[in-house]
């Protein structure tokens, strides 16, 4: 591989459409000439950026695309960051990373130049495209070529790093199970800093040469006045978006709607993932459009490894099948591999799966078991498919499609001054999924309302790990060992 396969594939596409956004639309021929640019700028002389991160905060759009080009093109890592994120979160993958750059869109410069040269990075204003003529470094299959950053059961997010034959391997899979074609036209709401918006929707339709509209961010109404165009062919989204469409749709009068459903019925594929579909929603959104969602199951770890199919029977509540190239088994606590109708721990194998948690070597070791990579979530397989039961750790929540991290909230929450102890959890929430949720004893002569904490956390967390209720309490509930019930606190928060 001299260059990423994705790029090598633009060449052949270079005329089409790639990229639709609020200022028109743009060729992939222009794409790899503006990436051309980025690429030569980063490298400033060098040859090749050898595995160097490099973090970009460059809202959805054409220059998000020309700087993951670049960095790719250039031998670097993208990691890319989001506007939704707390300056802290910005910080702390910066220092995290060791970025040697950090690339960013004028409306975030006055804070993240500072964060920057505080970390000992290069800062780089998006716009400042320079440096075309550059050559460009040869790349091998197992350069590193991402980092996402995701809660787990540690309190600080860790960085996932994926090669670029991992990367190849998660679009290729998809790109295959779901027959994308050089004449899809998908409508991207998704952030560009996790795996569905970037593999699944992003990389998946470049791959494809076809075309990617930008709707950022995300708002209902907007996005069923562009599907009612009737111009897209693919849609995909967490189950929290298809509620709100549902919820706008709901509300909206009588020719409105008939426009919105005319024109989602002429999508060929609406797919749903990142957390548990319920089945009222995909019942809601067949009444709507005429769509039968297709749920799939997947994790930044690993790109996408289960799917219903997309030609024949796609179950409700089900998760489907490994896809093409996914090795999958469920275990038992001891690791064994569990029999045929028992639940279990699901574990991945298989070309997609990352390399490493970037600079965390105990971390990756734990994550791993004879090869196979434990997900933490349990499933059972019936009649042939398989059903997402939960996760092992009660810490990890999926809010909104977002994965956080129980302890990273509490560690935040126990540094307020009015804060003596706290518990965080989900709670079952018909639109998000799950809400965060948090209980907290306070110091002797303290009050504190959920307003006052949220405007407190904001700097230090983003918008959707601040819990939207709250309990106050003498004490949080303990087992025998002194350990608090998460269980307890969840059914005093729900
Ligand atoms: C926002 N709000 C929340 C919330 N997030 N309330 C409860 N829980 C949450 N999680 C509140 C805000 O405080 C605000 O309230 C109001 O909702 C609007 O805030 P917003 O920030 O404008 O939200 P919005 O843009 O509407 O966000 C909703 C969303 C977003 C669904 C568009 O959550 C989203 O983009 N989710 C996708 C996440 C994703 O891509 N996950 C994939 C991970 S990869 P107020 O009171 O101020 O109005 C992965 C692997 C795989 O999981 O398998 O795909
Ligand atoms: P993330 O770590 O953000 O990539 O999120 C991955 C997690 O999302 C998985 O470990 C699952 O817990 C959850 N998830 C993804 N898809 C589904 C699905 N279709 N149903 C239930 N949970 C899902």
């Amino acid at each position: 591989m001299a260059e990423p396969h994705i790029i090598a594939g633009a060449q052949r596409v270079s005329d089409r459409v790639a990229v639709v956004d609020r200022e028109g639309a743009v060729r992939f021929g222009d794409l790899l000439a503006a990436s051309a640019g980025t690429a030569g700028a980063l490298l400033d002389g060098r040859s090749d950026l050898e595995g160097a991160p490099v973090v970009f905060l460059v809202p959805p759009g054409r220059d998000h695309v020309v700087w993951q080009w670049g960095i790719w093109r250039a031998g670097g890592i993208a990691v890319p960051i989001a506007a939704s994120q707390a300056v802290a979160e910005w910080d702390y993958i910066v220092a995290d990373t060791g970025a040697v750059t950090v690339v960013s869109s004028p409306e975030f410069e006055a804070t993240l130049r500072p964060i920057a040269v505080s970390r000992g990075a290069r800062f780089r204003l998006s716009t400042a495209i320079a440096g075309t003529g550059a050559s460009l470094p040869d790349l091998g299959d197992d350069c590193a070529a991402m980092i996402l950053y995701t809660s787990g059961t540690s309190s600080r997010p860790k960085g996932v790093l994926t090669t670029h034959a991992n990367l190849d391997a998660q679009i290729a899979t998809l790109v295959d199970a779901w027959h994308w074609t050089a004449d899809d036209r998908v409508l991207h709401v998704l952030p560009l800093n996790h795996v569905h918006g970037i593999v699944n929707v992003l990389c998946c339709a470049l791959w494809a040469g076809a075309t990617c509209e930008f709707l950022s961010p995300f708002d209902a109404a907007s996005a069923w006045e562009r599907l009612a165009s009737g111009r897209f062919t693919l849609f995909m989204a967490v189950p929290t978006i298809y509620s709100k469409l549902l919820a706008a749709w709901d509300a909206a009068d009588p020719i409105t709607r008939s426009r919105w459903t005319d024109g989602a019925s002429r999508l060929r594929l609406t797919v749903s993932g990142s957390a548990a579909l319920p089945v009222a929603v995909l019942n809601r959104w067949r009444a709507a459009t005429g769509q039968v969602l297709l749920e799939r199951y997947g994790m930044t770890e690993i790109g996408m490894a289960l799917s219903n199919p997309l030609v024949g029977t796609r179950r409700p509540g089900s998760v489907g099948t490994p896809l093409p190239g996914v090795e999958i088994r469920l275990v038992d606590d001891a690791g064994v591999e569990v029999a045929a109708g028992t639940p279990g721990e699901i574990e991945v194998r298989g070309p997609g799966v990352f390399r490493e948690y970037w600079h965390r070597p105990a971390a990756t070791e734990a994550a791993f078991h004879d090869g196979w990579f434990r997900t933490g979530d349990v499933a059972i397989v019936e009649d042939g498919s398989y059903r997402i039961l939960g996760r092992l750790s009660a810490d990890i929540i999926k809010t909104g499609g977002y994965k956080v991290s129980a302890l990273e909230i509490e560690e935040v929450l126990r540094e307020h001054p009015a804060v003596e102890e706290c518990a965080v959890v989900g709670v079952a929430d018909e639109d998000w999924g799950e809400r965060v949720a948090a209980a907290l004893v306070l110091r002797p002569g303290e009050t504190l309302s959920l307003d006052t904490l949220r405007a407190w956390a904001a700097p230090r967390l983003a918008t959707y790990k601040l819990p939207t209720r709250l309990a106050i309490t003498s004490e949080l509930p303990r087992n025998a060992m002194g350990k608090v019930v998460k269980a307890e606190v969840r059914k005093r928060l729900q």
